[in-house]
């Protein structure tokens, strides 16, 4: 079998230069020396193999070619056992990422290798194609089975396999024609870029925090902190800010289905809400009422990630990034104003936006703005994000300038004396999650870049005090800084934080958080 690559790179030819394969599949008892291609990717021009994932009895190869100043080289991967060649099913999961791979059989303990030569970043597949079970035409052809075979971009797709009840069998993604044969899937979530299921927020008493939930977060709405799941402990990330001395005990909230956000904020003379934003089509709005909160009221919206609230005068508004499209495939995301006369929140306008992650409400110089986060359109992650004016005489919020983002999934507002910054977190550009995110400075009615971060899917921005000096932290949810990972080849979490050096009149790095298995204990 085999295909244009063009059919899976339509937009960019680009092979990513992080990716994970998941492949389950049933290898016969191999002669010795046999090798068989599970999967090439092949110039058709020249027939260089750009990639090749070969298989013998005692090994799996992964050759990739790396074209530099000398020339092209073809370079090979091996993982030894990777897994026995026994006529039973088994799973695998190759990620690559620079000059590191790994590989894990059935969700064991993955093989990580640190190769001499890392994966390309700029792999073209211009020209190329797809040979499943070959190396074009009857080379090194495959005898065995093959069930499920998925490329993803982004980075190690074992999180989301694994651990699995039946992790021969572990299920990523298998078309329904082959959906009938043993080993039933068990939950066919919609394939997502791995980043994306990182970044879960759970509600609710203190939940556990073990292998399964790592790097996810946990919100305790009772104390308003937010932690982080990180080799089995409940890390802070965000401090209780303002302790809401009223709530007297912990609460569950119930919610129509996962919870991605929540916003607490209060309507001054009628009480304190949370909103929350959940994944399935609503979200719920929550009042405090006799000691706790209770539902107050439901809105429609479409794969919500985040609720902002914010004012303008005497009047309350209340904003959700939504995800996904409606069902007249329409992508847009929704203000709400509360209405003091119905005593709820009514839709106010409506502004087209591109998978949002998050809405930003600030004021600059006595002018109100609107920053939302877009994400990505389509699977086009180097998009505009677009921060929105208050228009007093329309009464309407009007775009007011575009900001060209990469997967965007924060804006982090702040003030320094008479200066306004916006902070962008950046998490993917289509091919890598090492991607800058920027930070911009309002000068001259526009904003204008200030500075620019390396980071590794930066998913969140938050500015601190201490005393006189300001920091600014920024979560990233993947890392590949060779230093850190060298510690024990675990993943490793990379927080940074920045201090204002006034002098230089910069962000300079104040410290690194490293948060492997064993070191960051909160
Ligand atoms: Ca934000
Ligand atoms: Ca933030």
């Amino acid at each position: 079998m085999s295909f244009p690559a063009s059919r899976i790179f339509f937009r960019c030819d680009l092979f990513p230069q992080e990716f994970s394969i998941v492949v389950t599949l049933k290898v016969p008892d191999l002669p010795p020396k046999k090798n068989e291609y599970l999967l090439t990717l092949v110039a058709e021009e020249s027939d260089a193999l750009l990639l090749g994932l070969r298989y013998s009895p005692t090994q799996l190869h992964l050759l990739f070619l790396r074209e530099d100043a000398a020339g092209a080289w073809q370079t090979r991967v091996s993982f030894r056992s990777a897994a026995p060649t026994d006529g039973q099913w088994h799973t695998l999961v190759l990620a690559v990422s620079g000059a590191s791979f790994s590989l894990s059989a059935d969700c064991g303990i993955p093989l990580h290798l640190t190769a001499d030569v890392p994966f390309p970043a700029t792999l073209s597949v211009r020209g190329a194609r797809f040979f499943v079970g070959s190396r074009r035409r009857s080379k090194g052809l495959f005898t065995g089975l093959v069930r499920q075979l998925v490329l993803l971009p982004g980075s190690d797709a074992t999180p989301r396999l694994c651990p699995s009840r039946n992790a021969q069998l572990a299920v990523l993604s298998i078309p329904r024609v082959l959906q009938a044969l043993p080993g039933k899937p068990e939950d066919n979530e919609v394939l997502q870029y791995p980043y994306e299921t990182d970044l879960k927020v759970t509600l609710g008493s203190r939940p556990p925090c073990t292998k399964v939930e790592d790097a996810q977060f946990w919100f305790d709405a009772s104390r308003k902190g937010l932690y982080l799941c990180v080799g089995n402990e409940w890390v802070s990330v965000l401090a209780a800010r303002e302790r809401l001395d009223y709530v007297q005990q912990h609460q569950d909230l119930l919610t129509s289905s996962e919870t991605l956000g929540i916003e607490v904020f209060r309507i001054p003379g009628v009480g304190l809400f949370a909103a929350t934003a959940n994944r399935k089509a609503t979200s719920a709005i929550y009042k405090w009422t006799d000691g706790k909160f209770a539902s107050f009221q439901s809105l429609r919206t479409h794969q919500a990630q985040s609720w902002r609230h914010f004012t303008i005068g005497r009047k309350v508004f209340l904003a959700v990034a939504n995800f996904e499209p409606d069902e007249k495939g329409q992508e847009f995301s929704v203000i709400y104003k509360w209405s003091p006369r119905k005593l709820k929140f009514a839709p106010y306008q409506r502004i087209a936006t591109h998978s949002a992650r998050d809405w930003e409400a600030f004021e600059v110089h006595g002018e109100h703005f609107l920053a939302v986060a877009n994400h990505r359109e389509g699977d086009n992650h180097n998009i505009d994000s677009v921060i929105y004016k208050w228009n007093p005489a329309t009464r309407l919020f009007e775009a007011n300038q575009t900001i060209p983002t990469s997967g965007a999934y924060d804006w982090e507002f702040f003030t320094v004396g008479p200066y306004s910054f916006l902070a962008v977190a950046n998490t993917f550009n289509g091919t890598s999650t090492r991607v800058h995110s920027r930070l911009y400075v309002w000068l001259l009615g526009a904003f204008q870049l200030f500075q620019s971060f390396p980071t590794f899917g930066a998913a969140d921005w938050e500015v601190f005090h201490i005393g006189e000096r300001i920091f600014l932290a920024v979560a990233n949810s993947h890392s590949y800084d060779a230093a850190v990972q060298a510690q024990n080849g675990s993943y490793v979490l990379n927080s940074v934080i920045y201090e204002l050096n006034l002098t230089a009149q910069a962000f300079v790095k104040f410290q690194d958080i490293p948060t492997c298995s064993a070191g960051w204990r909160g």
